[in-house]
């Protein structure tokens, strides 16, 4: 279990809120995927307003299509599962790349799933006095379709103050080269933030900024985790990671849970806000 895991002990945490639009996509072109086309989403529209987590990238690039369910789940398309006039190329089930990012909060599985005692005993072992459920994510990489998830780290994306985000990858199934497992840069997690994206909720404009130009890691500095399923990877939020596209016959599913430390700053140009929906403690 683990990537570069650190104690956190001096860590504070977030308040809770939930609000959230202007979501990033961590795929490479992420926001800028001009590949829109009709597809078949009739199965998929969604149903109510309640916590609106996720609906559309930033104004100012084009606009992906997501496809929200209600209740803070999510659905945004592949870019793979689409070709060049953008039309579907599967069946719209293979075509989902991630479901997020309240699936703790608001299904019944997904919240046992998560109180496990092992998570919140973990995390109190790395450091957190009272760790709390920013979002969870389940993440798909089906056979051949599953798409590359460019170098990034979790920091840019969840501002807390101080940083105190951690992450929790939870291998659904074997992750190995051939089908798109992570890779990570050992020691990453003592580079700084390269970037940060912050949303202005007054125009609902979600940009990327470049913070600092310490290059993403070589392939020579890279390894890749292969887990079998099952396996918990730990991330600290300054880690640089990635996946690879899916070249293989099998799939990759994982799912993912962010915690931070209860009461740390969560500052409002964070595209992810939890308004209605309160701490979830682990
Ligand atoms: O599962 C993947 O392919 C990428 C997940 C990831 O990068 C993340 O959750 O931050």
């Amino acid at each position: 279990m683990g990537a570069d895991v650190e104690p956190r002990a001096s860590r504070r945490v977030p308040r809770a809120g939930l609000r959230g639009d202007a979501a990033p996509d961590r795929r490479r072109g992420a926001g800028v995927d001009p590949r829109r086309g009709a597809g078949d989403r009739r199965s998929l529209r969604p149903r109510g307003r309640a916590h609106r987590l996720h609906h559309q990238g930033p104004r100012r690039r084009p606009r992906r299509r997501v496809l929200r369910l209600g209740r803070g789940r999510a659905l945004l398309p592949r870019g793979g599962a689409r070709d060049a006039e953008g039309r579907l190329v599967c069946p719209p089930r293979l075509a989902i790349n991630k479901i997020g990012h309240a699936l703790h909060d608001l299904l019944p599985e997904f919240r046992e799933f998560c109180r496990q005692p092992c998570f919140g005993e973990l995390l109190r072992d790395l450091g957190y006095a009272a760790p709390v459920l920013w979002q969870t994510m389940f993440i798909f990489k089906q056979p051949r379709i599953g798409g590359e998830v460019r170098w990034h780290q979790d920091a840019t994306y969840l501002i807390s103050e101080p940083a105190c985000v951690t992450g929790l990858w939870v291998a659904l199934e074997d992750a190995h080269r051939d089908n798109g497992c992570l890779w990570v840069q050992p020691g990453g997690h003592r580079t700084p933030l390269r970037e940060r994206y912050e949303v202005d909720w007054s125009t609902r404009t979600g940009t990327l900024h470049t913070v600092d130009a310490t290059p993403w890691p070589t392939d020579a500095q890279a390894v890749a985790l292969e887990v079998p399923a099952g396996t918990v990877v730990v991330f600290h939020d300054h880690l640089p990671h990635r996946s690879s596209h899916n070249h293989s016959a099998t799939s990759r599913h994982a799912f993912t849970m962010h915690a931070a430390e209860k009461g740390a700053g969560w500052p409002s140009r964070n595209w992810l806000q939890r308004p209605k929906l309160g701490d979830f403690a682990l």
